[in-house]
C-alpha cells in the first residue's frame, strides 16, 4: 500500500517537473539586438528654382520626410509655379552620426544630382540623363550633426531623385578602454603590429571588426583605425557579431597594455606566474623564477594583485608572491598606484 502511494506520489512528480517550463538558462540565448541605424537625418527642406542654374529665388515645397530621399514628379512640375520642364531642387537635412565611420552614398537622378556634405561634394551625376546610372561617393563622418546638401535638376520628361546612404559602421558595437595607463593601437592584430597610437582609458570607440577569435578588435579612433587587445577593452554588444576582418587567432598571448612608469622593484618569492589580467582565471603570459627581481608598475583596484614587467613579459602576479627587494619579509605597499 505505502509502495503503491509512494509510485503515484512519485509519478505526480515526475509529470510536474516536466510540465515546468524550461528555466531561462536553458534556453537557447538569445541574439543580442543590434542596432543598424547609426544615421538619422532632420526632414529635408525643399527648394525650388525655375531654371537649372539654382539663381533667382527659390520657392519652398513641402518638406521631404526624414531618411532616403525618394521623390517622383513624373511628367509634372513640382509645384505651380515652376514649369514642368528645365528647374531645379535643392533639398538639405541635418544628418547625426552616432558613430564615426565611412559614409557612402548613392544617388539616382532623372536627370541630374549633386551631394554635398558640410559643403564638400560627395557624388555627382553626369549633366544629362543616364538611364541605370547610379552615383557614388564615400565620406568619413565623425560624431555629431553634418549638413547634407542635394541638388537636382530634371532638363526634359520625367524627373525623379532617390539619395540612399549607408555606413561602414553598422553594428553598434562599441568598446571603452579599461587599462588606466592607455592601451596600445596597433597596424596589426598582434604584438608585432606597428604601434601607431595609445588609447586612453575610459573613451570608448566603434568596434568595425575583430581577428578570428575576437582577441583582437579594430576600432576607429576618430578616424584613425587599428586594433587593440580586447583584453582591455569592455565590450558593449556582440563582437561576435562584427566582421571578421582577418582570420589570426590572439590565443592566450593577449598583449599587455602600454608600460607605465615603473614605480619600485619587487623580488619572487616563489616560481610566480605572470597573468594577462589580474585574476587566476586570465592567461598565463611567463614566469617569474623564484628570487627574480620585476618591475612594478602598480596594483590591482582590488590590492590582491601586482602590475609587473620581467623581462619581455607585462601582465599580473599575485601580490602576497612578490615582495621587497632586500627583505622577503615585507610586502609591496599598498599604497602602489592603481593600473587596472
Ligand atoms: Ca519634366
Ligand atoms: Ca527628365
Amino acid at each position: 500500500m505505502f509502495q503503491r502511494k509512494a509510485l503515484t506520489l512519485f509519478i505526480l512528480l515526475l509529470v510536474l517537473v516536466m510540465a515546468l517550463p524550461v528555466s531561462a538558462s536553458e534556453r537557447q540565448p538569445q541574439q543580442p539586438t543590434l542596432a543598424t541605424t547609426t544615421i538619422t537625418t532632420s526632414p529635408w527642406t525643399a527648394e525650388y528654382f525655375d531654371n537649372r542654374d539654382f539663381t533667382g529665388t527659390p520657392e519652398y515645397g513641402a518638406s521631404a520626410p526624414a531618411g532616403f530621399l525618394n521623390l517622383d514628379w513624373g511628367a509634372n512640375a513640382p509645384l505651380p509655379s515652376i514649369p514642368v520642364d528645365d528647374w531645379g531642387a535643392r533639398f538639405t537635412a541635418a544628418m547625426n552620426v552616432q558613430y564615426a565611420g565611412n559614409v557612402t552614398f548613392e544617388a539616382r537622378a532623372d536627370d541630374t544630382v549633386t551631394v554635398w556634405v558640410d559643403g564638400q561634394v560627395v557624388t555627382a551625376s553626369a549633366p544629362f540623363f543616364i538611364p541605370g546610372a547610379v552615383y557614388r561617393g564615400t565620406v568619413y563622418l565623425g560624431v555629431g550633426t553634418h549638413t547634407v546638401v542635394v541638388q537636382h535638376t530634371d532638363i526634359t520628361d520625367k524627373a525623379y531623385l532617390n539619395v540612399t546612404w549607408s555606413s561602414d559602421v553598422v553594428s553598434g558595437v562599441t568598446a571603452t578602454v579599461q587599462s588606466t595607463i592607455g592601451l596600445n593601437f596597433r597596424d596589426a592584430p598582434s604584438l608585432n603590429g606597428n604601434r601607431i597610437g595609445i588609447l586612453p582609458y575610459g573613451v570608448t570607440y566603434p568596434v568595425l571588426g575583430r581577428n578570428g577569435d575576437a582577441t583582437w578588435a579594430y576600432l576607429d579612433a576618430n578616424g584613425l583605425r587599428g586594433w587593440a587587445s580586447t583584453a582591455y577593452l569592455a565590450i558593449s554588444g556582440n563582437i561576435l557579431a562584427v566582421p571578421v576582418l582577418d582570420a589570426s587567432t590572439g590565443g592566450s598571448s593577449a598583449p599587455a597594455p602600454a608600460p607605465g612608469t615603473v614605480v619600485t622593484q619587487g623580488r619572487a618569492i616563489y616560481n610566480v606566474i605572470v597573468r594577462n589580467c589580474p585574476a587566476t582565471s586570465c592567461a598565463r603570459l611567463g614566469l617569474i623564477p623564484w628570487q627574480a627581481i620585476v618591475d612594478v608598475y602598480g596594483q590591482s583596484t582590488d590590492h590582491q594583485w601586482v602590475h609587473v614587467k620581467y623581462g619581455t613579459v607585462v601582465g599580473w602576479a599575485y601580490k602576497d608572491f612578490v615582495r621587497n627587494v632586500g627583505d622577503f619579509n615585507v610586502p609591496l605597499p599598498d599604497t602602489l598606484p592603481v593600473t587596472q
